[in-house]
């Protein structure tokens, strides 16, 4: 069973989002050790890696995050996740269909990305175990973000599904965060503010403070 406590602060992070001279591996190594809850590997554009590179780094992640006893999901490529045995598979609305994969993946970690509430009303939740909701900001991390929805819509979703696990993302940082989760959100989910930190244990200390 999915405990939505992991979704207090979910790190999502992938080569392109790490500072220059920085290696990834010591990033999300940091990010483990001061208390991140769940972590997603996304890699992205133009420098993302492919093939044997994006497999030997994904298996390098796993191992890490599973020596701090954290789950480790794999954004939209939902046959690196099933090769490397991921603890989950996060899709968006225009990548696989949640229900065409869903066999493959008892027992995982299913995330949705819902950006509004006719998207919501049009996705079967059936077998997914938490939505991810935004942007909720403005954001440097994704080319084809749609407009920035605020926590307003936290809100409103939070009408529809009653207690069903709810990350927010996008643009979130130390000074808005609490807004996200006084919207009634169970965590949020961080790239910026967590990989490009000048001090991520100190970034991820005060995150977590925001969210218990
Ligand atoms: N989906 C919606 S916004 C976003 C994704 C992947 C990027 C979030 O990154 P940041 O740096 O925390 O704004
Ligand atoms: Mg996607």
């Amino acid at each position: 069973m999915f405990d939505k406590r992991t979704l207090k602060l979910y790190f999502i992070c992938g080569t392109q989002d790490v500072p220059e001279g920085e290696s990834i591996i010591e990033v999300v190594t940091k990010a483990l050790e001061a208390g991140i809850t769940l972590f997603q590997f996304r890699e992205k554009g133009e420098t993302a890696l492919t093939g044997d590179d994006k497999v030997k780094l994904a298996k390098q992640l796993l191992s890490l995050c599973h020596q701090y006893g954290v789950a480790f999901i794999v954004n939209d490529d939902v046959s690196l996740a099933k090769d490397i045995d991921a603890d989950g598979i996060h899709v968006g609305q225009n990548d696989l269909e949640v229900n065409k994969f869903a066999q493959e993946f008892k027992n995982k970690i299913i995330g949705l990305s819902v950006g509004n509430v006719e998207e919501f009303q049009n996705s079967d939740l059936k077998y997914v175990d938490y939505i991810g909701v935004g942007p909720m900001f403005a954001t440097i991390s994704k080319d084809d973000a749609s407009l920035p929805v605020g926590p307003e819509m936290i809100t409103k979703l939070r009408n529809y599904v009653n207690d069903f696990p709810i990350v927010a993302i996008g643009g979130i940082n130390l000074d808005n965060a609490p807004s996200i989760i006084h919207a009634g959100a169970d965590g949020i989910s961080i790239i910026s503010a967590i990989a490009k930190s000048k001090n991520i244990s100190e970034s991820v200390r005060q995150f977590l403070q925001t969210v218990e």
